[in-house]
């Protein structure tokens, strides 16, 4: 029996009590029979000084706030405020997802209080419940678009309406709220909207019900996770039946589109709405996660291989298209033309962490850690307060990438609640010990699966320098395996359990150290971080011939401000030279910068007819210094390229 919200006695053995909230992880899958593993809280898992909280204390302290603001400056709170008015003022702003904006933001800020409790952040966020449970409705319909004149709209517009991904949004807000305080004001509006869809959505006779923009799916995983309430998962595997596609009329296209309305197994490959179609995924292995469907399983692994082998980008991003957002087709990978939403990299990042948790294999937590330090690090500014909603791989100084505000704001909330709640992403437990996945200094305060307390402290000079030391700390001498990713980067890597080194460590799989653990033992890890060119698939054919490069689990970039005298678009990488590191000053301080020799054309190629009948050769050496790719456009716009035309590459 699962344990419910409300109960404050033992069910079945596993609910703890009234408390019970504190103990459930960023993903409660401490109950999902199929989790190979399950994420900790994120009280848990502490970042310490070091690359990911200073993201961190940047969201909190600076992105947050500002965030708040201009969401009040565009309407978007006013947009619930106004529905508490007889005069209905001031008239509702923004696109009909604004509701989606402000909950994420809740979400972010409420992951915030378990890393950093706040009372006035706290105090705003029982504000914002107030306000915007005002506007709910007795039926429990929650919506600031489709009240008032739009009213008799409601549910006409499943495709586009949003009514559902907001609600989506709203669920994991008040999840998030109620794992941080005990409260359940906000998840408590959030199930009468649902109980409200249960009441008149289904089978005929009652409505029909689709999500235009899946997100709802995952919520309703994570309120049965939270409540036990069977009927929430079942909602969700309603909507990856597909029986809508006949009540709506829905056409192929929208199947397409959507990545809804036909039943979710008859997927075969991402297409259509990047985030839309990595929701659906991420939605579809927590329904695996908690049923085992064979189906979904074939098809959830069908998909993430289909993007990790031919959709994704070398930074983590997805999405090729920017017309309508969209997938494009198999190794369709433009650079400069690339959309790679931010949503869609986290996306991407989610549907992973939910793979990790069901299988154990490496190889999510991999792509997990390219989206991270690549293309959702690069989403946010080092100052909090600059966003991209595209990220490119390659622009002119000319594309204003980075901006405060976006009349669609679903990237920087998204980021936020991302980067709150970062640690638990750090660390999983089973029944067999503790998983560490990405490495930066955190301390770890939680406990086996057997009940003994366990601190875990991590100190790193990841992602820049590879020596990490680990202090394991169990509560008492007990056996347990510690599993360590060692990254596919890492070729060759040295690890020792106090001071008796580890044969047989392998770069892209779990080290799985089983022992006899007492306090003071100290595991030793050095990361192989040589730099190295990476190549696509010669399949991408935007990247033929060229190569980008990476350090650990960073990808850089060749950026004008560390190249004034360059072209970045107009230079090649020699394969012959060596890639030699030095440490960064100035803003970027503290990263690593990669410098090497580079080849350029003579004389500007704007000046060379378009064909030829030889080949234009850059000859001329030229020193490049490379940049992380996150950093782009950070010290404002410039020039920046990731991948480059590799001369002596053997292509
Ligand atoms: O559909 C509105 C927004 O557009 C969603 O939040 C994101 O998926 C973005 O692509
Ligand atoms: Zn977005």
């Amino acid at each position: 029996m699962r344990c419910v919200v409300l109960c404050a006695v033992l069910l079945g053995g596993v609910c703890a009590g009234q408390d019970a909230w504190r103990e459930q992880g960023l993903l409660h899958l401490a109950q999902s029979p199929h989790a190979r593993m399950h994420p900790v809280p994120v009280r848990a898992a502490r970042l310490e000084a070091g690359f990911w909280k200073a993201r961190q204390d940047v969201t909190i302290e600076r992105s947050l706030p500002t965030l708040l603001e201009l969401l009040e400056q565009h309407g978007v709170v006013d947009n619930f405020r106004r529905l508490a008015r007889a005069d209905r003022q001031p008239p509702r702003r923004g696109p009909l997802y604004t509701d989606s904006d402000l909950y994420k933001w809740m979400e972010a800020a409420a992951w915030s209080l378990q890393v950093r409790p706040d009372a006035k952040l706290e105090a705003k966020l029982d504000e914002l419940t107030d306000i915007i449970l005002a506007a709910q409705e007795p039926s429990g319909y929650l919506n600031t678009w489709f009240v008032d004149e739009r009213a008799p709209l409601r549910w006409q517009q499943q495709t586009s309406g949003h009514e559902l991904y907001c609600l989506g949004h709203l669920l994991q807000a008040g999840i998030a709220y109620y794992r941080s305080t005990g409260k359940r004001k906000l998840l408590d509006g959030g199930i009468r909207f649902v109980e409200y869809l249960l009441r008149d959505f289904g089978p005929a006779p009652k409505q029909p019900l689709l999500t235009g923009h899946p997100e709802l799916e995952l919520a309703l995983a994570e309120l049965y996770r939270t409540s036990g309430d069977r009927r929430y998962l079942d909602l969700a595997a309603y909507l990856f039946s597909g029986v809508e596609r006949e009540r709506l009329k829905l056409r192929e296209r929208d199947l397409v589109y959507l990545f809804s309305g036909k039943p979710f197994p008859e997927r075969t490959q991402l297409e259509g709405h990047a985030v839309r179609a990595l929701y659906a995924s991420t939605g579809a292995a927590d329904y695996v996660l908690e049923t085992g469907d064979a189906a979904f399983r074939r098809t959830v692994l069908r998909l993430w291989e289909d993007l990790a082998f031919r959709k994704v980008y070398v930074t983590g991003g997805a999405g090729a298209r920017a017309a309508g957002e969209t997938f494009g087709d198999a190794y369709e990978l433009p650079n400069q033309q690339a959309y790679s939403e931010s949503c869609a990299a986290i996306a991407g990042m989610i549907f992973s962490q939910r793979m990790l948790h069901l299988t154990g294999e490496a190889r999510y937590a991999e792509l997990m850690e390219r989206a991270l330090y690549n293309g959702i690090c690069s989403g946010m500014s080092s100052s909090g307060t600059l966003y991209c909603y595209r990220n490119p791989l390659a622009a002119p100084a000319s594309d204003r990438i980075r901006n405060p505000w976006y009349d669609t704001t679903c990237c920087p909330p998204n980021l936020q609640r991302t980067f709150t709640a970062l640690g638990a992403y750090f660390f999983s437990t089973s029944r067999e010990g503790i998983w560490v996945h990405f490495y930066d200094n955190a301390a770890l305060e939680w406990k086996l699966e057997s009940g003994t307390p366990l601190r875990l402290k991590v100190k790193t000079g990841m992602p820049w320098h590879g020596e990490t030391e680990i202090a394991v700390e169990p509560g008492k001498a007990e056996e347990f395996t510690v599993f360590l990713r060692i990254p596919g980067w890492s070729l060759s890597t040295k690890a020792e359990v106090n001071g008796e080194g580890i044969s047989n460590v392998k770069p892209g799989e779990y080290l799985a150290i089983r022992r006899r653990w007492r306090a003071g033992d100290r595991v030793r890890i050095v990361f192989d971080l040589t730099p190295r060119r990476v190549f696509a698939n010669p399949r991408v054919s935007e990247d033929y011939g060229k190569a980008a490069l990476q350090r650990g689990p960073i990808v850089y970039c060749l950026e004008k401000h560390d190249n004034p005298d360059v072209d970045v678009f107009e230079v090649a990488l020699d394969g012959g030279a060596p890639l030699e590191t030095e440490a960064a000053t100035g803003a970027l301080a503290g990263a690593v910068l990669l410098k090497t020799q580079g080849l350029a054309y003579e004389g500007p190629l704007g000046r060379r007819p378009l064909y030829e009948f030889q080949p234009a050769v850059p000859a001329r050496r030229v020193p490049l210094v490379f940049v992380p790719y996150f950093a782009f456009h950070d010290r404002g716009p410039a020039d920046f390229t990731v991948w480059l035309p590799c001369r002596g590459c053997g292509f």
